[in-house]
């Protein structure tokens, strides 16, 4: 029985030396290092993509023109449809909601934003995303009226015939009565991820 023990004791020490040597080389061993970067550089990337991929968002705009309605009922009914009354932002936004406008034909009609003057009668915000104005499109002589013009849309044919306001105020921006009834823009937040689009 002794003989045994101490073949289990000589057979554990040596175990554990030789565990111990090869522990030390294969950390101090500069071509595994070298190889261990090299493989995360490669893989992690990788990984990455396919739990965490790049993404952008996107608008996507809807022209509400089966009826009109009042600016207080084109907000809501946006909403509704999990969208956002329009807020135009730049110019190059504004120059993508006149060519549809024009690509659907529907350059007649007016169009509520969700532009507004309502907070205090003077700052123009967007009432979609709480924030003021950083891109206007004003017809010249616009915003014409603080005390009773509190809501802003985009001018159509139609309105400038009838005020005889000039071609060249085509599509751009007017305030107006809030219970006027007009046609609307509703925006969509679309995700584009690019892993998957490529
Ligand atoms: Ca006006």
């Amino acid at each position: 029985m002794q003989l045994v023990r101490w073949s289990k004791e000589l057979f554990t020490t040596n175990k554990n030396t030789f565990n111990k040597i090869h522990l030390i080389q294969l950390k101090m061993n500069p071509r595994i290092i070298i190889i261990s970067i090299l493989l995360f550089a490669i893989i992690a990337p990788i990984f990455g993509q396919i739990f965490y991929p790049k993404y952008k968002t996107n608008k996507k705009y809807h022209l509400m023109i089966l009826k009109t309605v009042n600016w207080f009922t084109a907000y809501s009914h946006c909403r509704s449809l999990d969208m956002s009354l329009v807020s135009i932002t730049s110019k190059e936004e504004n120059n993508r909601i006149i060519q549809q406008i024009e690509d659907e034909g529907r350059e007649n009609s007016d169009f509520w934003t969700s532009g507004t003057k309502l907070s205090d009668n003077v700052t123009c915000e967007w009432m979609s995303t709480g924030k003021r104005f950083t891109f206007t499109n004003w017809i010249p002589g616009e915003p014409s009226d603080y005390e009773m013009e509190h809501c802003i849309h985009i001018v159509g044919k139609n309105t400038i015939m009838m005020y005889q306001m000039g071609i060249q105020n085509l599509h751009k921006w007017n305030d107006a009565p809030c219970s006027i009834e007009k046609h609307f823009i509703c925006e969509q937040q679309l995700i584009e991820y690019e892993y998957c689009t490529n």
